[in-house]
């Protein structure tokens, strides 16, 4: 009896560490490990008849696709109205750069009593009409993206990271230009565009609370949190990035069919998710945005499902947690997220060090989207054998894998611009 309870509890612990909880249980990178899967017919409308025209992808398949994501990913945005004001705070030559402006927009949130703002900052090119932009949030404030003395601190809680100089959750003057390398703002000038950062604390903190932010505001009565099929953490922040764009909108410098949305990594998932709501964003750029970004979900190497739903479960609606471990029954898969942007070119990245973010799985998702740049007569990513690294490609989809760990370098921006310039001129 004593040797079979010995056994019983050892059993279980061996299940136990080769099944450990919080999201970290049976992370593959072996590609041989990745299993046999089907994707989800992109081109299939609900009704099983194919999809064969510009006009029936526009007015049916895309709809259908887009509500799915909505309701099992990132979930519905409120449709209540709030009041929004922007007003321009601060203006000035830039000290860091040369030939920039800086401009920072106080953008104000307020619905039945309760308020919230975001701090916008605007660099554009000294002489200059109808700018191209690019608009991108940040992780760690607006000041953290530069040495300029004049961007204005967020006063919204911020992780901290106490090698930048952030402790107790609060924007320091210590972590002014601590993420400068990710910034190219003068080469960004040089090239003729424009860069609109804010920091996404500022809409939404990073965390799993959902009584702070921009949720509250729109709230029912008695509501505390969003409802299962609603919107989490990503789609309050693509909300914000098409807030800013309103705001982009009203500037006379700046050209308005011009503006090309940037993120990195979860904020790479945002730029994704904003571009598929919002078809004002003229260019879609993701960079290492992995799991519930660019990378295909079936492939299940790197990050899972079930474990970002367990690192992160603020980031997607509450229905996705059903499909933790059950990726084959997802009506999506991502490479519908990218035909989403279609016939607008989008731009993804990989990072050959960043295995977590399964850079094949984001690569294959570019190459399995393009049925529908091809419906459009345009030119997606048509081959499915892996690119070498550093070896940008620049059709209407646009891909590369950077040499190097997950982050956004300057490889990355001159890219970003060498794209943006071909498609946009
Ligand atoms: C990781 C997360 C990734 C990615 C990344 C980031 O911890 O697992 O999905 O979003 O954070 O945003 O830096």
């Amino acid at each position: 009896m004593q040797i079979s309870i010995q056994i019983f509890f050892l059993l279980t612990l061996f299940i136990a560490m080769s099944h450990p909880v919080n999201g970290q249980h049976e992370i593959n990178y072996s590609e041989e490990d990745v299993p046999a899967f089907q994707l989800p017919q992109l081109l299939q409308l609900e009704n099983g008849k194919t999809v064969s025209s510009e006009e029936d992808w526009i007015r049916t398949r895309r709809p259908e696709i887009l509500k799915m994501y909505k309701e099992h990913v990132y979930g519905h945005n409120p449709e209540v109205q709030i009041e929004i004001t922007a007003q321009l705070i601060e203006e000035g030559i830039s000290k860091a750069f040369t030939n920039t402006r800086r401009k920072q927009v106080r953008l104000k949130f307020e619905n039945q009593g309760r308020k919230s703002e975001a701090l916008l900052l605007i660099f554009l090119p000294l002489q200059s009409k109808s700018v191209p932009i690019f608009v991108g949030y940040n992780f760690y404030g607006n000041h953290t993206t530069c040495d300029d003395n004049e961007i204005i601190l967020t006063s919204a809680w911020i992780p901290n990271k106490p090698e930048f100089g952030i402790r107790e959750n609060k924007a320091t003057e210590e972590s002014r230009g601590v993420r400068s390398h990710r910034w190219s703002v003068q080469k960004i000038i040089d090239s003729g565009f424009g860069l609109a950062t804010m920091y996404y604390g500022d809409i939404d903190p990073d965390r799993n609370h959902f009584d702070d932010g921009i949720h509250p505001l729109f709230y029912k009565k008695g509501q505390e949190k969003p409802g299962d099929n609603e919107w989490a953490s990503i789609g309050a922040w693509a909300w914000g990035l098409s807030t800013a764009l309103d705001y982009l909108e009203t500037d006379e410098a700046l050209d308005h069919d011009r503006v090309i949305v940037m993120g990195h990594s979860r904020l790479g998932k945002t730029s994704l998710w904003a571009g598929a709501l919002d078809e004002r964003f003229a260019i879609v750029i993701s960079n290492n945005s992995g799991c519930g970004g660019s990378a295909l979900f079936r492939r299940k190497y790197g990050e899972t499902i079930r474990a970002i739903n367990s690192n992160f479960p603020h980031w997607f609606n509450s229905n996705f947690k059903k499909f933790n471990d059950r990726e084959d029954l997802l009506p999506i898969d991502q490479h519908m997220l990218i035909a989403l942007q279609a016939p607008r070119p989008v731009y993804i990245t990989s990072a050959s060090e960043d295995l977590w973010a399964d850079p094949r799985g984001e690569y294959l998702s570019c190459y399995h989207a393009s049925d529908v740049y091809h419906l459009f007569g345009r030119k997606g990513i048509e081959n499915s054998v892996f690119p070498e690294v550093n070896t940008p490609i620049q059709n209407d989809i646009g891909y590369h894998r950077r040499k190097g760990k997950h982050d956004v370098t300057d490889y990355d921006w001159q890219q970003f611009i060498a794209f943006a310039k071909i498609h946009l001129d």
